[in-house]
């Protein structure tokens, strides 16, 4: 028998980004871990990735191209050779620009794959077939805007500076769910007799194992962020000489403060006065204090706005000194390749326009001129995307060609008309970075291509020369982009920058030094200037209503408020396939289930304008009165009877950034 092991790296959409071992037995994987010798994976894996290679060689996967000869979702295909694919495809594809031109195709991708040669692969395509173009904004893109506007596009700071603290902050992150490699750090700070807070609408589990927790109401934190920046202002809580010294425009933000009343901060954060003077006090008495921010605080329609009240707070508190212990971690940003280089813009001849992805239900049943042709790759839209009773709608429509390139037979899959088979992450060559650290790795593959899989990357430079496109970053092979790429990566190590990275091997970014130390970037703006940005954004964090929770007649129809986190054992709806028997489960509040004569384990509709999702009822103290938890983006099945939590989800975007506004969600509900 043979056994060997290889290195690889976890592709899935993560802070973490996984170094793994694979074991191979006679070329089959029989076992996959953590990698001990990456920083940050330490050894471990979570839960759902210790059997990716069950996932990787799961007989459900799709292995050849297919040819729907069903209805449009029924799942009904022929499997066809790849020369008809891509005849099919060159046919379709041609005769879409030659009628409607080349912005009636839309491509739609996102984090399936988290390498950076294969997830942006079908860029210099789409650039230069003349497609409309894709804004990627679903997951981080108001977390993005709310940052940089105030810190410019500096990095977070290394998680391992945790270990060090006396005070850790999980605000708006469900560590233990999404970022569990942080933990460790914790528990090491922990060990010392640091404190462990989490602030979250629910007692999600990374609460339950916290010494604190702030039961903040969804898109509260502007409030608290601010309330507790008023209260250190006027107990002198504040770091004076780091204002001075590194910050500018405070005095705007001080007047704003000193206009309101405490009392008005807590009632819209749903923490009590008493309560944010306790965590001032806190963090202003611990000069080592950690603040691990999560995107989940954004996924509303003042997003961007909380993430700015809370970094504004945090300069303030001066816990920017780059100081031992100290710092805020939303995104690491440790990497700045030159990302053209992956997508190739210049093969844009015009500009062509652009469509939000949040809104692809509009995009599919409203937009004009419409849209012929879909191509789905690295993504789920009718699992993930908000307001998929419009993107079915979109899917069912006859005159739309959609080709779908999946590893499984996923909800949007089951729409395609034409079916192509995808590599997983274990087949390929790639680059993996993770954006709540500071390391990079290079993999190649650890078995090869399934069936007929092929890649992203291969995918799309066959299919450009099919179309008879030969510009050099189409004639390119896999290690010429990667190696192209490595090239503008100025955070490398001298060494890989000069040789290039290794296959294996895992590599810090050169910004892991700077630990998050103001005193290295440019001055910190406490109010941002209006030229450098959308006139209607406020100049400095203020309270602002939002779009749907504060709607008086939605209230009025739909009193419960609904947030829609991930569920443990799933990555966004990645892993459905193994879930396909469960509906998910509704997390109420016992009083509002006596109200509405709902009893542990019934059968519940959640539904609003938009659409229902049915679940299954748990009563739980976890969640506060008047508050829904629906976890985990479940794919449509018969016991959810083919509804999903993102039929209840809307298509208004984020403050900055045009984002998911996932936790911002009005809904009833009934026993069914
Ligand atoms: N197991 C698992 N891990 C994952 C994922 C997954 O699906 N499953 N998804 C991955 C992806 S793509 C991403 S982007 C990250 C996201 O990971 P996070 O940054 O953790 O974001 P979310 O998971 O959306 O939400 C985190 C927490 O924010 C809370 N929350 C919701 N609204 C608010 C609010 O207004 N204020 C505050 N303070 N908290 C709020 C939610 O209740 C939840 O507990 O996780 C990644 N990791
Ligand atoms: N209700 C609700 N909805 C949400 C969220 C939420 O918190 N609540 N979170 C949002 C967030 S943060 C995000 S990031 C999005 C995520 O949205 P998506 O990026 O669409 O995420 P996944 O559901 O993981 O679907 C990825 C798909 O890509 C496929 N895939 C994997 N690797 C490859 C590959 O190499 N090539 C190809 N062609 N396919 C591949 C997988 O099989 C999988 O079906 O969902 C968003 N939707
Ligand atoms: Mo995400």
């Amino acid at each position: 028998m043979s056994l060997e092991t290889r290195k690889t790296i976890c592709p899935l959409d993560c802070p973490d980004a996984c170094g793994m071992i694979a074991t191979l037995e006679n070329g089959t994987i029989t076992k996959v871990t953590g990698n001990p010798d990456h920083p940050i994976t330490q050894g471990f894996l979570c839960h759902k990735v210790q059997t990716y290679h069950h996932r990787v060689q799961s007989p459900d996967r799709i292995l050849h191209p297919q040819r729907r000869i069903g209805k449009k979702g029924e799942g009904k295909f022929e499997q066809i050779s790849w020369d008809e694919a891509w005849d099919i495809l060159v046919e379709q594809l041609t005769d879409i620009k030659q009628k409607y031109g080349g912005e009636a195709l839309l491509p739609y991708s996102y984090a399936g794959n988290m390498g950076l040669i294969n997830r942006p692969a079908g860029y210099p395509f789409f650039h230069k077939y003349g497609a409309s173009q894709l804004l990627q904004t679903i997951c981080s893109a108001a977390a993005k805007e709310g940052w940089n506007l105030h810190y410019g596009a500096r990095p977070g700071s290394p998680p391992e500076k945790a270990a060090d603290s006396d005070l850790i902050i999980a605000w708006g992150i469900s560590a233990k769910v999404t970022n569990i490699h942080f933990m460790p750090f914790v528990q090491q700070a922990k060990r010392r007799g640091a404190k462990f807070i989490v602030i979250d609408p629910y007692l999600n589990s990374t609460a339950k194992s916290a010494d604190a927790y702030y039961p903040v109401t969804p898109g509260g934190d502007t409030a608290l962020a601010l309330g507790m920046l008023k209260y250190s202002l006027e107990k002198g809580l504040i770091d004076q000489s780091f204002i001075e010294q590194y910050t500018e425009g405070f005095e705007e933000l001080a007047a704003y403060l000193k206009a309101k009343q405490l009392e008005e901060f807590a009632k819209i954060s749903g923490i009590t006065v008493a309560q944010i003077q306790e965590l001032a006090t806190m963090i202003g008495q611990t000069e080592k204090t950690f603040i691990r921010i999560g995107i989940g605080l954004t996924r509303n329609t003042q997003g961007a706005m909380s993430v700015r009240a809370i970094t504004c707070f945090s300069a303030a508190m001066g816990l920017f000194n780059g100081a031992e212990g100290q710092g805020a971690l939303l995104m690491s940003n440790s990497f700045s390749g030159d990302s053209g280089l992956l997508s190739y813009p210049s093969l844009m001849t015009t500009p062509t326009r652009s469509v939000n992805m949040v809104q692809l239900g509009h995009a599919l049943t409203e937009l004009s001129p419409p849209v012929k042709g879909l191509f789905v790759y690295s993504s789920n839209p009718l699992s993930v995307a908000p307001d998929t009773t419009r993107v079915k709608a979109g899917l069912e429509r006859e005159d739309l060609f959609t080709v779908v390139h999946e590893q499984f037979l996923t909800p949007t899959a089951r729409y395609a008309d034409l079916l192509l088979p995808a590599t997983t992450s274990f087949e390929n060559h790639d680059l993996y970075i993770g954006y709540g650290h500071f390391y990079m790795g290079r993999v190649e593959p650890v078995i090869p291509a399934q069936g007929e899989a092929v890649s992203n990357f291969d995918l799309f430079q066959t299919l450009a020369q099919k179309m008879g496109y030969s510009d050099p970053p189409f004639l390119q092979t896999i290690e010429e982009r990667i190696n192209n790429y490595l090239t503008s990566v100025q955070e490398l190590p001298e060494q890989q920058k000069k040789e290039s990275l290794l296959p294996g091997e895992i590599v810090p970014s050169r910004l892991i030094d700077t630990g998050g130390d103001f005193s290295k970037f440019e001055q910190y703006r406490f109010r941002f200037s209006a030229n450098s940005g959308d006139p209607n954004t406020p100049h400095i964090p203020c309270l602002l209503p939002r779009e749907e929770v504060d709607d008086p007649n939605l209230k009025s129809r739909y009193p419960f408020l609904l947030i829609t986190p991930p569920m443990k054992d799933m990555l966004n709806s990645t892993f459905g396939e193994r879930y396909q028997d469960k509906a998910g489960v509704l997390m109420i509040h016992p009083q509002d289930a006596e109200a509405q004569n709902i009893q542990e384990g019934m059968r519940v509709e959640i539904f609003n304008g938009r659409g229902k999702n049915i679940r299954t009822a748990t009563i739980s103290e976890n969640t506060q009165p008047g508050l829904l938890v629906l976890e985990g983006i479940y794919w449509e099945n018969e016991f959810s009877q083919m509804t999903s939590v993102n039929e209840l989800t809307s298509q208004k975007t984020t403050d900055l950034g045009g984002g998911g506004t996932f936790h911002e969600v009005r809904v009833n509900i009934r026993a069914v």
